[in-house]
């Protein structure tokens, strides 16, 4: 539900616009394109939507790298399936940075200039079939953790937009997790490369949440504004509460020996995060950084001709509708 529609004969009064806005953050409600916001909550949306929208096409890239290796024709309907998703997810979230006035093709010419981010967890790269398994399991779980809670973000369009993503991801989990744990029933050299991708998977997924609440710049802003509804160490917290069952029943090692349940608090203490690597990573010297942007670079400039026919087909058409 939005606030009640302004008065839009009387003449702009700053200060009401924003009493009205607050208002309606205060009541939970939501904030529409045509309601009048902040020039920082537009610009805060539009920043952390296109930093999401950048990572769900950025991270079709390592699971696509397996796409012509998948080891049964099962496996790969199942990933091609997975990797098509993410490319939904993208253009749901650059639909919702249009309507706060943002342009796509500009937003990619950000991501491929670096001047706007994308997750630090697709700068990884897959080296065998259970990173594939191991993606789904921690990565798209750590994606839900985060992305349920913003199904109820105050911009409107972002939390629709959530809603299926959100559908969508939990899928994605389950078949991770089902396919890692088939691998745990099959051959010791099985069980060793669900081990390996574990153990290089675990702790970037637990920087996908952001810097530590102390020096997340973003968040206390973000928060009162209703964009993010938790920290990002309550939501980390929350993610390692809820996979370390799920490593017990699968039948790995989390590579934490801090690791330890706290009976006290009813949670999981862990050990401490490199954040010097995060930084490294954000920074664009991550392992993969340059091979990702060089793709979607190529990616953008050797298909701008399907764009431009598209163009031209739809300009005609409405020429010829208009007659
Ligand atoms: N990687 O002040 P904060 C997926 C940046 S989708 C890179 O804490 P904020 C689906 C941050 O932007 C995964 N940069 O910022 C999938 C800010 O930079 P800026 C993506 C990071 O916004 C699965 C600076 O550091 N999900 O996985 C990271 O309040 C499988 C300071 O940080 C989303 O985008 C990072 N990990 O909180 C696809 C969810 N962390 O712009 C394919 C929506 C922080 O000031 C396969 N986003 N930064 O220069 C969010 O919830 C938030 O934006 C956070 C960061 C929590 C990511």
């Amino acid at each position: 539900m939005s606030a009640p529609p302004l008065d839009r004969a009387a003449p702009p009064d700053e200060s009401a616009l924003l009493r009205q806005f607050d208002a309606t953050i205060a009541a939970g409600h939501r904030i529409e394109p045509r309601d009048w916001m902040p020039e920082g909550y537009r610009k805060t949306l539009i920043r952390q939507i296109a930093q999401h929208a950048h990572s769900e096409i950025i991270g079709m890239q390592p699971e696509g790298d397996w796409l012509l290796a998948a080891p049964s024709l099962r496996r790969k309907a199942i990933l091609l399936a997975k990797v098509q998703d993410e490319a939904g997810h993208g253009m749901y979230l650059y639909a919702a940075a249009e309507t706060l006035g943002a342009d796509r093709a500009d937003l990619t010419d950000k991501l491929i200039e670096g001047r706007q981010k994308y997750s630090s967890i697709f700068n990884y790269p897959t080296l065998t079939y259970a990173d594939v398994g191991v993606i789904g399991w921690l990565v798209d779980g750590a994606a839900i953790c985060n992305q349920v809670p913003l199904c109820r973000s105050s911009y409107g369009p972002y939390a629709r937009a959530m809603i299926r993503v959100c559908k969508e991801e939990s899928f994605h989990q389950r078949q991770g997790y089902e396919l890692l744990l088939t691998m745990m029933r099959g051959t010791p050299e099985q069980r060793a490369m669900v081990q390996d991708a574990v153990d290089r998977w675990w702790w970037p997924s637990l920087m996908m949440f952001g810097p530590p609440d102390d020096d997340s710049p973003n968040s206390a802003r973000s928060m009162a504004w209703g964009i993010k509804r938790h920290s990002n160490d309550e939501l980390r917290q929350r993610y390692v509460d809820m996979s370390v069952p799920q490593a017990e029943i699968l039948g790995v090692t989390l590579p934490d020996p801090d690791l330890a349940y706290d009976a006290e608090t009813g949670h999981y203490r862990f050990g401490a995060i490199d954040w010097d690597e995060l930084k490294r990573v954000i920074s664009g010297n991550g392992p993969a950084n340059a091979e990702r942007i060089a793709r979607r670079r190529s990616a953008r400039d050797d298909n701008a001709w399907v764009i431009e026919a598209a163009t031209a087909y739809a300009v005609k058409h409405t020429e010829v509708a208009a007659r």
